[in-house]
């Protein structure tokens, strides 16, 4: 379907992103309802006076009477009620797919999708930042910042999407210029039951009719179901059109040097990974190298991901917030450089992960005092529990460490987890760590 006048439209989920959905169909002089399973949903109070919803549950009725669900990824396509609304042929998507319905029908534009379990948002303000460092028009967005649909009101010659397995679900339209899925590792096991395969597979839809698919040379879960060489562009450690040197100090392009990573403002050998796969799209995107190269090398990196947001007295505390699994959290743990000891925060809601794969990075570090807090606290301190204190909250453990520290020391919030449970999201935990580094230390 794509002409929606006169169909029934049900939106289900609302905050930033449903709100763009309800005021896409308004433009569009349709006017949809809207259901939110939460009482009081963010994004109510802007929400238009013509609109009728439903707050607090799944509106049955609602749902199966319409011609289209917009289903936020907020909500599983496996609840009862949206399988009911399949089996009766009712056509289920999301905002992403409204979004590619609308590009497609204009000329000349291009989309640049990008989706892993880690380093999406670092790939995505990086490509984002070099297209407009070339003066294109660009639009970024999707699972980060704007909306996909909102970025249709300027007139963009690019668009650059972050995208989550979630939104990947309900997109049947994507035909990406560049599409990658940088690596993948579990997450969000809570809503795959089936388990990581489920979660590859929802991934694995940004490819589809992708002309350009950028992939992991050392992740073999990133590779096309259906190999097809001629679209194929492989990013990697050693291997790959765009790779590293061996001994991790240069981007290397076709055996060329590229760039050398001393002068990259980001550390670590996965941010060096994810500064090939940038550089990988934005080739793709014919943008000249020398920009790409200028703005990789200044790219300071972004809030919560592991940011030094206080030092004082030689103790540093870095807030990497937005590890909300297991595999950020090993990235910071294999980049993370420690002369004393190293006060690792881990807590929050796991999502159902296996955090087992922690353990040797917690083994390998000496001196390690760990501190466990919120949902998943106790099975995060089974990991090793001789040097872990437990905790409720973040902060309970931030006040215990600031009278343990000495120069030398790290504090590291690098949680493994969602925020969920005891925050509003991973920015607020961020923000909090922040805040209370600088009273504590
Ligand atoms: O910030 C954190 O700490 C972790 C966030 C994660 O681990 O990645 N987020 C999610 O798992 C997540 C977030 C999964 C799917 C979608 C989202 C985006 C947007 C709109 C509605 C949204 C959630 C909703 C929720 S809608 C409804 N009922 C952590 C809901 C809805 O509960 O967030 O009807």
């Amino acid at each position: 379907m794509i002409n929606y006048q006169g169909k029934n439209v049900v939106i289900i989920g609302l905050g930033v992103t449903g709100l763009s959905c309800v005021n896409y169909f308004l433009a569009k002089n349709v006017i949809p309802k809207v259901i939110d399973t939460r009482e009081k949903p963010s994004g109510l109070e802007s929400l238009d006076k013509r609109i009728s919803y439903h707050l607090g549950s799944l509106n049955s009725d609602w749902i199966l009477s319409a011609d289209l669900i917009v289903v936020s990824p907020g909500i599983s396509l496996a609840t009862t009620e949206l399988m009911q609304a399949k089996r009766l042929g009712i056509e289920i998507i999301g905002d992403i797919e409204l979004f590619c319905r609308e590009v497609n029908q204009l000329k000349n534009k291009k989309i640049a999708a990008i989706t892993g379990s880690n380093g999406k948002t670092t790939v995505t303000t990086l490509v984002g930042a070099i297209v407009e460092a070339a003066g294109i028009k660009v639009g970024v967005g999707g699972n980060i910042g704007k909306p996909a649909l909102t970025l249709l009101q300027d007139d963009c010659d690019i668009f650059v999407l972050e995208l989550s397995s979630f939104q990947l679900e309900t997109t049947y339209s994507l035909q990406a210029t560049a599409a990658t899925i940088l690596n993948i590792s579990e997450d969000h096991m809570d809503r795959y039951p089936e388990g990581i395969m489920q979660y590859v597979t929802a991934k694995q839809r940004i490819y589809t009719n992708a002309k350009n698919c950028i992939i992991n040379h050392d992740d073999k879960l990133t590779y096309l179901l259906e190999s097809d060489n001629n679209k194929t562009i492989e990013f990697g450690l050693q291997s790959g059109l765009y790779h590293l040197d061996s001994s991790y100090q240069y981007l290397m392009c076709d055996e060329q040097i590229v760039l050398d990573t001393k002068k990259m403002k980001l550390l670590g050998v996965h941010n060096y990974l994810n500064a090939l796969a940038t550089l990988a799209i934005t080739d793709v995107l014919g943008i000249q190298r020398t920009i790409s190269l200028d703005v990789i090398t200044n790219f300071y990196g972004l809030s919560h991901r592991f940011e030094l947001v206080f030092e004082n007295n030689g103790v540093r505390w870095i807030n990497d917030s937005k590890a909300t699994n297991v595999g950020s959290t090993e990235a910071a743990l294999r980049s993370v450089i420690c002369q004393g000891t190293l006060y690792l925060l881990l807590g929050g809601d796991g999502k159902a992960a296996d955090f087992s794969p922690l353990t040797p990075y917690l083994l390998k570090q000496q001196n390690i005092a760990i501190y466990c807090f919120g949902r998943d606290r106790e099975q995060l301190a089974m990991l090793r529990p001789e040097v872990t204190t437990i905790v409720s909250t973040m902060k309970e453990a931030m006040i215990e460490i600031s009278h343990k520290t000495q120069s030398g020391d790290i504090v590291l919030l690098s949680p493994a987890c969602a925020s969920l449970d005891q925050f509003k999201n991973y920015a607020e935990r961020g923000n909090i760590f922040a805040t209370l580094a600088k009273e504590l230390g």
